[in-house]
């Protein structure tokens, strides 16, 4: 394992990325016990409908289905003819089945000492009320209701009490504008919003409901908002406002959950992607269900008696649908629900919480894992996690450097890290290492899933050997496939099935290494030709942050009348880091040696902060406006606004 520096930055790191010769055997206690073992790839291979079937059956169905899959390319559907009600087997199944006592969600607010505890039976209670008040609300199945609201208990409810009578939720995550509220309204033709006053935001009520009024103006289909109390704030309220309390707190907790066909939607959730109107990305019931549940147990290696498990993203990402709502719930899980910020009110704020309720699985992003890095080593040190014992990272391609610091600095050397490769689109899981069973390779998301036929083929769409790289596709369709994008069948099978015959094509380029692992490259607009030459960005941002100065980096092509493209990197440093005036020179010298002279950034930048989305990816469209001097483009879907002006006023004003 790499020790700490002094010592640690040469041949080792040099050794990085696809050279990457570190390995990181899952623990013997785990592998033994794992709820997943090799055999799963075997029985999937010979014969994966058969394997799907089986991870179905783990969940309780009203009846059976008679197909377990329809496919008229790009058209499909799972265990057709079969029943279910979603919310039943996420709540009710556990309480009938004597566990009604059971944690499901320790709920931790952002102001000090303000905790939940729901148990299953408290979520069947509150549930079952919510789903009563939807009904005298006017909601019927089939109906889209939109929910934009903070981290707060009454977020899963909501969700949940809308799969009970077979609503389609639409949750529009609590950071957006209201006309983003409003165009996803007006898009999916909601007719209720359930929101809050407000949330807790950096030690600070921040408010919603305005966002709301001003979305809602716009939008007359909406017929009410359910609106929770939250901060207590000052509110307007309109004639379309109900409290939550004044509806929800009155209703019978018993109710009935109808079944539902398994290709019924469950909901629609926007992504932006990087041009265009948004796009209302459908999951239905049976197939999205199974697919997240199963994985959710694979990836994790989840015993619902003994494990904390806390998934940091909102659940207003499909990481938090997933991974904090459908999955966790159908397995039974006990989960952590976080309200506010890392470092609110101080950067061991995760690590408190970690050793507070004795989380053993963590799943978070690569964007925390650097700015916990950037932070210092010194403050998770501070706190007891030894009761971890699984990590997982989604949402980026996960440094070489970044993976081993989580592993050493989080995971106390112990805990092997799941790199998770996923898409909204794709609704759970699709590549990533199995903890009791893959020896993990930094920076790899090593195989795709038991049932689930991934390649990586080149522009003629043809297989790439072993060393070789190029376009990720999935070859079959899986059960939690999008169904389509809402109300635009066309759009559909341009965006996904239209770039390789009979394939799908997420966006992502990827390579395959000489056993036959698999990296992701992130998503390939942002691939760069540099003298002929196709490199790509989390290359060079890999070979940056394996400096033992560098904390995070981002990479762009720029237009240059030489080579092409140029490349140009803006990198953060490391909290005990000085920026001194050959850091450029050295870190330049650095990629050069990693990945050679070709991949020498022509330009390094020393920047405070990169812009990111709200769901914490870097936007190097914007990096790229800076690097070609042109003015920045649209801003509208960064997390923060004041970072282009923080990083403009670190530019050479030469450049
Ligand atoms: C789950 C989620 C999807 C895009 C995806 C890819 C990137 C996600 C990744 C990863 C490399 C991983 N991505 N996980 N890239 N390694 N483990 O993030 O969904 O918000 O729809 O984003 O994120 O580029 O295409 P979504």
């Amino acid at each position: 394992m790499a020790p700490e520096t002094p010592g640690r930055d040469t041949q080792e790191t040099l050794s990085n990325l696809l050279h990457e010769s570190r390995r990181f055997a899952p623990p013997a206690d785990l592998a033994s016990a794992a709820n997943v073992t090799a055999e799963a790839y075997d029985e999937a291979d010979g014969d994966r409908l058969g394997f799907w079937e089986r991870a179905a059956d783990r969940l309780s169905w009203g009846r059976r289905w008679e197909t377990t899959l329809e496919w008229n390319p790009p058209f499909a559907k799972w265990f057709l003819g079969g029943t279910l009600n979603v919310a039943y087997n996420c709540v009710d199944r556990h309480v009938e089945a004597g566990r009604g006592d059971k944690v499901a969600y320790h709920w931790e607010g952002e102001p000090d000492g303000d905790t939940r505890t729901l148990t299953y039976a408290d979520l069947q209670r509150e549930v079952s009320k919510a789903a009563n008040a939807l009904t005298e609300l006017g909601v019927g199945k089939g109906d889209r209701v939109a929910i934009y609201m903070p981290m707060i208990p009454e977020l899963p409810i909501a969700m949940l009490a809308c799969a009970r009578i077979g609503a389609i939720h639409s949750v529009v995550f609590g950071g957006f504008s209201a006309s983003a509220l409003s165009g996803r309204i007006k898009d999916a033709d909601a007719k209720l919003v359930i929101t809050a006053d407000g949330g807790f935001r950096r030690g600070a009520p921040s408010a919603l409901k305005p966002t709301v009024d001003e979305a809602v103006a716009e939008c007359p289909g909406i017929q009410h908002v359910l609106v929770v109390r939250r901060t207590g704030q000052d509110v307007q309220v309109t004639d379309k406002d109900i409290w939550w309390h004044d509806i929800v707190d009155r209703q019978s907790s018993e109710h009935e959950p109808a079944q539902h066909d398994a290709e019924d939607p469950l909901y629609i959730l926007y992504t932006s992607g990087t041009t265009g109107k948004p796009k209302g990305i459908l999951h239905t019931t049976g197939g999205y269900l199974t697919q997240v549940a199963w994985t959710h147990h694979a990836v994790f290696d989840l015993k619902p008696e003994s494990d904390i498990y806390w998934c940091t993203a909102d659940i207003g990402w499909v990481t938090g649908h997933s991974y904090i709502v459908y999955g966790p719930l159908a397995n039974g899980a006990t989960s952590v629900i976080y309200e506010g910020t890392p470092d609110t009110p101080h950067r061991g704020r995760f690590w408190e919480i970690v050793q507070k309720y004795g989380v053993t699985i963590l799943y978070t992003a690569p964007t925390a894992i650097r700015t916990f890095m950037k932070w210092g080593d010194d403050i998770p040190a501070k706190y007891d996690m030894s009761s971890l014992r699984v990590l997982g990272s989604v949402g980026e391609p996960i440094n070489p450097e970044a993976y081993v610091w989580y592993r050493e600095h989080i995971g106390g050397d112990r805990c092997p890290v799941v790199d998770t490769w996923w898409q909204t689109e794709t609704g759970a899981i699709m590549i990533s290492p199995l903890p009791g069973v893959t020896s993990g390779k930094p920076g790899a998301a090593m195989q795709p899933m038991p049932g689930i036929v991934a390649d990586v083929v080149d522009d003629q769409a043809k297989s790439v050997p072993n060393g070789g790289g190029g376009f990720l596709v999935v070859r079959e369709p899986w059960p939690s496939m999008l169904r389509g994008i809402w109300g635009d069948d066309k759009r559909y099978v341009d965006t996904y099935w239209s770039r390789f015959d009979g394939m799908y094509f997420p966006g992502d380029g990827a390579k395959r290494d000489q056993d036959g692992d698999l990296w992701l490259l992130g998503r390939v607009d942002d691939v760069m030709l540099v003298s002929g030459h196709n490199i790509s960005t989390t290359e060079v941002e890999s070979a940056l942050v394996s400096h033992p100065k560098v904390a995070e980096a981002a990479v762009v092509g720029a237009t240059d009348p030489i080579t092409g493209q140029a490349i140009v990197a803006f990198v953060i440093l490391r909290g005990n880091t000085e920026e001194s005036t050959d850091i450029a020179k050295e870190l330049r010298d650095h990629v050069a040696k990693q990945l050679g002279p070709i991949a020498k950034p022509r330009q390094i930048m020393v920047v405070p902060e990169l812009p990111k989305t709200r769901s914490g990816k870097i936007m190097r469209r914007l990096l790229r406006d800076v690097a070609e001097n042109r003015s920045i483009g649209d801003v509208t879907t960064l997390a923060d606004s004041s970072v282009m002006k923080l990083i403009s006023e670190k530019l050479p004003s030469t450049s």
